[in-house]
Formats: C-alpha cells, sequence, structure tokens
C-alpha cells in the first residue's frame, strides 16, 4: 500500500471515531506527539507521588494515613498504566526513564512546589487533582486506543482524589481558627500553580492546533482551564474560603467567571527546570532508581532462572 492511502486510511478511523491501535499504521509526528504526552504523563504520576509521601508519617489520624497511602498507591499505578500505553508505541520504560533522569522529559510544573502543611494534603485533591480530572476525562475520548483506555480508570480513582482532598478542606474549614487560617493559607499557595496545569494559553500552545485535529485533544487548554475555574469558584463557596483572585468575578455576558493574569514568567521557570523543588524531585527520583537496581536485577535472574528451567523441561 502506498504511504498516501495508508495516511487517508489513518484520517478516516480518526473521522469516523474509530481508535487508532499499535499495529495501525500512523504518521511519525502523531507517534512522536502520543509518546511525548503520555510520557510526561506518566512522569507526573510517579513525581507526583513525592509532594504528598512527604505527608504520610505525618498525617493527623490512621485513617488519614491510611487514605493517603492508597492514593500515593493509585499515583504509581497510574504511571506504570501509562508507561505501558506509551510502550505501545515503540519507546522502552528505560528510554522514558532515562530521558526523565537526564532532565530532558517534562513533567507537570505543578509538583515542583513544596508540601509546607497538612491543609496541603487537602489542596492537591480538591484542585490538583481536580485539574487533572478536568483535563483527563476528555482523553478518555483520545484517538489513540492504549491511552483512552489507561485514562478511564485513571479517571475514576482521580475522582476518588479529588473527593477526599476536598473533604479534607472542609473539615478544616469547619475546625479551629488555627485550622482555617492553614486550609486558607494552603489555597492561596495552590491555586495559581493549579490552573497553571492547563499550560501556556491556546495562542502559545504550539502542539494544540494539530492534536485537536488529529483528536488526542479534545478541548484546548483556556477551554479546560475555564471550565476549572468555573467550578471551583462556586466549589469554594461551600469552604467558606476564597480563591486569592481580586479579579475574579462571574461574567453574566460569557457565561463564565472572568480571572486575573496568569505570571506565565513564573510557569515558564518552573516547566524549566527553576521552580521552587525541580532539583529535589529529580534527585530523589534517581536515587530511588539506583537504590532499586538490586530489584530489577534480582527480577531479572529469577526470569532468566524459570525461563532456563522451562526449556529444559521442553527438552
Ligand atoms: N507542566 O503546546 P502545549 C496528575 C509543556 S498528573 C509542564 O500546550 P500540549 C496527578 C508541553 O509539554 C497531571 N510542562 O502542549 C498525579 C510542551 O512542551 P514540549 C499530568 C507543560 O502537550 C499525582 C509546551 O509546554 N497530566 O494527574 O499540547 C497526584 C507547550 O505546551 C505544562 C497530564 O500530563 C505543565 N503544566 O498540552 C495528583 C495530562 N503545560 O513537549 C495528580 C496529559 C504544557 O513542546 N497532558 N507544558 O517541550 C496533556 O493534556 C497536555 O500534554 C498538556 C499540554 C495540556 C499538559
Amino acid at each position: 500500500m502506498h504511504n498516501h492511502d495508508e495516511e487517508k486510511i489513518f484520517l478516516d478511523k480518526i473521522t469516523e471515531e474509530i481508535k487508532i491501535e499499535p499495529k495501525d499504521w500512523m504518521p511519525e509526528q502523531y507517534r512522536k506527539t502520543l509518546i511525548r504526552q503520555i510520557s510526561q504523563h506518566a512522569h507526573s504520576e510517579i513525581v507526583g507521588m513525592l509532594p504528598e509521601a512527604n505527608w504520610i508519617t505525618r498525617a493527623p489520624s490512621l485513617k488519614r494515613k491510611a487514605t493517603l497511602i492508597a492514593k500515593v498507591q493509585d499515583e504509581a499505578g497510574h504511571g506504570l498504566y501509562l508507561y505501558a500505553a506509551a510502550e505501545t508505541l515503540n519507546i522502552s520504560r528505560d528510554e522514558m526513564i532515562g530521558q526523565l533522569h537526564a532532565g530532558k522529559a517534562k513533567y507537570s510544573s505543578i509538583f515542583n512546589y513544596p508540601t509546607l502543611s497538612w491543609a496541603d494534603m487537602g489542596a492537591i485533591g480538591w484542585l490538583v487533582d481536580g485539574a487533572a480530572i478536568m483535563n483527563q476525562v476528555p482523553l478518555c475520548r483520545c484517538s489513540y486506543g492504549p491511552y483512552a483506555r489507561a485514562m478511564i480508570r485513571i479517571c475514576k480513582e482521580e475522582s476518588f482524589h479529588q473527593r477526599q482532598g476536598f473533604e479534607i478542606l472542609l473539615t478544616l474549614s469547619k475546625g479551629t481558627i488555627a485550622q482555617r487560617k492553614m486550609a486558607q493559607d494552603s489555597i492561596n499557595r495552590w491555586w495559581w500553580p493549579s490552573i497553571m496545569m492547563f499550560g501556556p494559553n491556546d495562542d502559545a500552545s504550539p502542539h494544540t492546533k494539530q492534536s485537536m485535529d488529529w483528536k488526542i485533544k479534545r478541548f484546548s487548554n483556556d477551554e479546560l482551564r475555564q471550565k476549572f475555574i468555573d467550578v471551583c469558584a462556586e466549589q469554594v463557596k461551600i469552604l467558606g474560603l476564597t480563591l486569592p483572585d481580586e479579579k475574579l468575578k462571574w461574567n453574566d455576558e460569557r457565561s463564565h467567571y472572568d480571572f486575573g493574569e496568569i505570571n506565565w514568567e513564573e510557569f515558564w521557570n518552573v516547566v524549566n527546570g527553576n521552580g521552587p523543588c525541580n532539583k529535589e524531585r529529580l534527585a530523589a527520583r534517581v536515587k530511588a532508581h539506583e537504590d532499586g537496581a538490586w530489584v530489577r536485577e534480582a527480577a531479572s535472574a529469577y526470569a532468566e532462572k524459570r525461563k532456563a528451567r522451562s526449556e529444559k523441561a521442553v527438552a
């Protein structure tokens, strides 16, 4: 078949909402875009375990500790499904992890901020997981089959994460003055970084147009950010707390909330490796990988031994 015919079959599938599967022909740029996005997403889940893991030993009760451990474990699981989805595009997990550890691969900017109080576990659940869900629910309809299917389970778990975060903040908001203050301080610190998670404005986003044409992305960065702001502006009222944006105001004409200017200089600084915790996060991942070398060696030796044994049994 000529490349031209293959491309037509590919584009027809996109138009007809038929999933692209690993063995189907696909444009090289489609494959590269997916590897970039899925591996960045996988790295985000794995690095994203660090800020919350910081609070497991200091959770205020056994129930909170068990819930937080389960949430952090879910994130490890999400990372693994996503690495597996990316591997179907002909890249190895070792290569992806090598890119992360060499500082060549990106992961979500949000995980380069520190977790300073217990309330941060609430704000991460409510805002960070909330932003993640807003972005990820449409990815369940992504044109690439393995990514879309991985996202279905991930979204179910993220929605539980979001609720547990909101419930932590709700409890603090009904607590002592000090607890309310801690919750408000945490929202003040996490709000702007959370809305930066959606990426640059549409006119500064080099990948959005092509990714939307290929139905990898279903909504633009700004569309999803606006939806998220509209939801949070209402939910914060239930907490009796506020979002740190003086310009946040319902606009009847647009049927959306208006909001203040995002600090894009801060965003690009963090994306480019100069956020408050970038170096610490990467060092923690590299150390974990090196400390785990013996586990990988033992698992490979065991697999070799089993293979040799079954070959001997067949012979
Ligand atoms: N942080 O053209 P654009 C989670 C980069 S984890 C860092 O708009 P695209 C969770 C972008 O990669 C949540 N970099 O790109 C885990 C591109 O760089 P390159 C993670 C960012 O791909 C634990 C450049 O900026 N979610 O849920 O069309 C606990 C231009 O951007 C960011 C995902 O990964 C950022 N925030 O759109 C709790 C979802 N934004 O590659 C929660 C999957 C942009 O050209 N990813 N960049 O050098 C996506 O949906 C899209 O990749 C994005 C960006 C919307 C993030």
